[in-house]
């Protein structure tokens, strides 16, 4: 299972937003996002790139850090 940071959400509604981004990348499966922690984790079938993961949740409005 793979971590990633999140910056800038701040309720659940960032928390729908993060995880339908990152179920959109191929391959990823099982997003949980802990909003306290400000983290997201994901299993992936193959290891994906920063710059896609990067690039959707900056497309979601958010960012990867
Ligand atoms: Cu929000």
């Amino acid at each position: 299972m793979r971590t990633v940071k999140i910056k800038g959400m701040s309720c659940q509604h960032c928390v729908k937003a993060v995880t339908k981004a990152l179920e959109e990348i191929e391959g990823v499966s099982e997003v949980k996002v802990d909003l306290a922690k400000g983290e997201a984790f994901f299993n992936e079938a193959s290891p994906v790139d920063n710059e896609v993961i990067k690039g959707k949740i900056a497309k979601a409005g958010f960012e990867v850090g």
